[in-house]
């Protein structure tokens, strides 16, 4: 036997001279840093100093190991946010999901390979609201390199992350909202690549740019790393082709405006081809709940493209014409023109499903507790079938899972809603009956391999909004999406069986539903959750528990030896 191998193995690295898997490896120092940002001195929890953190790059095929040091005064995990984790589920991060904290203090290293994905995802601090300052792109090449995109090759391809700015410390922010049970107060700002944008005050100098050669190809690879914010974004004088989302390729996709949820990720190529000059690239807010449910950050973040033939000039750059803050129709219409690309040896929809989930989600209220005297109508929650996320506090969900720990889960997630309504009925939002909703921390419990089909319904309950859920551990398929009550004789009819869009994050629509489908192919416990932050501790989400499969490929390993204990 061993002969064999060890001719394979060699035969591997001579074809390996270029294609070998890699390992990347990286530290991450999470610690507090000064900044200065509209006149004001502030204090922000960064990985490095850097605002964005560092840009991990890696080849589909690599290992990647990073070492999480937290300097910082928090509690600290690190999501590494659409990476499929095959059985590394204790390298996923979301706090108490699949690990206790990295205390301030400690450390811990997660390791992980990239198989099967190529494109752009990025990382966040998963716990509190700290990944609105610790984030970062993480970029999967193919094995072969560029030359092997589906799509011609860029000039230069270009991280572009758009982010949300309090000028508060964003922990404090949430406290306060929790303990009052009301809405946290809104951003101040937004940014590219850590930039304002001289939109601002005190901001002309913190300004993106990016300096561009005419008639050459850009990819940008744009993340929405805001907060609790879907965002627009448009560039004056140059149109976009979008080839990739969640690091999902898909057939190219022209448009002149993208959006993005938080969480989502948007691979477009641009032309250098606009009179060599200045030009404004922008993002600001779309609020899915018109009326908005509240006051809402309507700034303006701004970076500059600027040609290398243009002429000096001090005139303001171009301005694009941005979509209004609520028009869901262009921010619909971009969500659900995209089909997945399909390519031979990458995963297709399954076309049999195993286990159907209708579920219900959207806002609602829980009994105020003692401890909130400004809460009288009950403290603000968020459910889904009616069961409002309780995080465990003492074990790790995925711990609790893998040693058998009792009394941390149930395992009783209902596969409906309890109580059929007209979900989407604005006239039912403030009926008090439907407002209140149970809590626990309920999972549902999947068989290896089994494909899940799940109805995504949003309600009107307190108010409609566009929910943006992100499911861990798996890619899944989009079939459909629309406005309204799911109706299953109207809806199967639409569904993409053939080359639907693959995503980690869906924006469900506001008032209505989207139905996902994934395989279960990874062992673990895998959380589903409202990618805006506000909604998380009130309890927008739930996790499944995939069961082992039969086999040692199919089996999760235990915890490595620096595992955080709680
Ligand atoms: C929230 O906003 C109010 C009004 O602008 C301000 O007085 C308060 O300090 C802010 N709270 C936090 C925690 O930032
Ligand atoms: C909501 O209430 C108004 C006023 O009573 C009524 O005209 C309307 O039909 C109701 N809408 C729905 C969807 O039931
Ligand atoms: C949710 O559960 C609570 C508590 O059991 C109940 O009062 C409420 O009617 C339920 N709401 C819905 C929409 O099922
Ligand atoms: C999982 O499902 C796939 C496709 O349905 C099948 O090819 C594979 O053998 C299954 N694996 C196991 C371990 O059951
Ligand atoms: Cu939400």
């Amino acid at each position: 036997m061993a002969q064999p191998l060890f001719f394979l193995v060699l035969v591997l690295a001579f074809v390996g001279s270029v294609t070998d898997a890699a390992v990347v490896e990286h530290t991450f120092r999470v610690g507090n840093v000064r900044v200065r940002r509209q006149c004001k001195n502030r204090v922000i929890t960064a990985v490095n100093g850097q605002l964005p953190g560092p840009t991990i790059y890696a080849h589909e095929g690599d290992t990647v190991i990073v070492h999480v040091i937290n300097e910082s005064p928090y509690d600290m995990s690190i999501h590494w946010h659409g990476i499929l984790q095959l059985l590394t589920a204790w390298a996923d991060g979301p706090n108490m999901i699949t690990q206790c904290p990295i205390r301030p203090g400690k450390s811990y290293t997660y390791k992980f390979n990239i198989i099967g994905q190529e494109g752009t995802l990025w990382w966040h601090a998963h716990v509190s609201s700290l990944r609105a300052t610790v984030h970062g792109a993480l970029i999967i090449l193919p094995r072969e390199g560029p030359k092997a995109y589906p799509f011609p090759q860029p000039y230069k391809e270009v991280p572009i992350l758009l982010g949300e700015w309090w000028n508060a410390n964003v922990v404090q922010v949430e406290n306060k909202a929790l303990a009052t049970g009301l809405q946290p107060n809104k951003s101040d700002a937004f940014t590219i690549n850590g930039r304002l944008g001289d939109l601002y005050r005190c901001s002309d100098k913190h300004t993106y740019k990016l300096d561009v050669e005419y008639g050459k190809t850009y990819l940008l690879r744009i993340i929405n790393a805001a907060v609790n914010n879907q965002l627009f974004f448009k560039m004056a004088g140059h149109s976009f082709t979008v080839v990739a989302v969640d690091a999902g390729y898909t057939v190219p996709y022209p448009t002149d405006v993208l959006v993005l949820a938080p969480g989502q990720t948007v691979d477009a190529l641009v032309v250098a081809n606009a009179p060599p000059s200045r030009y404004y690239m922008a993002a600001r807010a779309y609020i899915s709940s018109p009326p908005p449910l509240q006051p809402f950050d309507d700034t303006t973040t701004t970076g500059i493209v600027r040609y290398k033939s243009a002429m000096p000039s001090s005139a303001r750059p171009a301005m694009p014409l941005m979509p209004d803050y609520t028009d869901t129709p262009t921010a619909h219409q971009f969500y659900t023109s995209l089909t997945g690309l399909l390519k031979p040896g990458w995963p297709t929809v399954p076309l049999h499903v195993d286990e159907h989930m209708f579920v219900t989600f959207g806002l609602g209220t829980v009994p105020c507790r003692r401890d909130q005297p400004r809460c009288t109508q009950g403290a603000l929650a968020a459910s889904m079938n009616n069961v409002s996320f309780e995080f465990p506090t003492q074990t790790s969900l995925l711990e609790a899972h893998f040693k058998g720990v009792k009394g941390i889960y149930t395992r009783d997630f209902p596969d409906r809603p309890p109580l059929v309504f007209d979900f989407t009925n604005k006239n039912l939002s403030t009926n008090r009956a439907l407002m209140f909703t149970s809590k626990g921390t309920k999972l549902k419990k999947v068989k290896y391999n089994a494909t899940v089909e799940i109805v995504l319904q949003n309600t009107a309950i307190i108010g409609t909004e566009n929910h943006p859920l992100h499911l861990h551990g798996f890619n899944f398929f989009v079939l459909a999406q629309g406005f309204g009550n799911f109706d299953w004789e109207t809806a199967v009819q639409s569904y993409n069986l053939v080359h639907p869009q693959m995503r980690n994050t869906i924006a469900v629509p506001t008032g209505g539903w989207a139905v996902i489908r994934f395989v279960a192919n990874n062992p673990g416990i895998w959380f589903m959750h409202c990618h805006l932050d506000v909604h998380l501790p009130w309890g927008l989400g739930m996790a499944f528990e995939v069961e082992n499969g039969p086999t040692p490929d199919s089996t999760l390993p235990p915890p490595p030896p620096d595992f955080p204990q709680c």
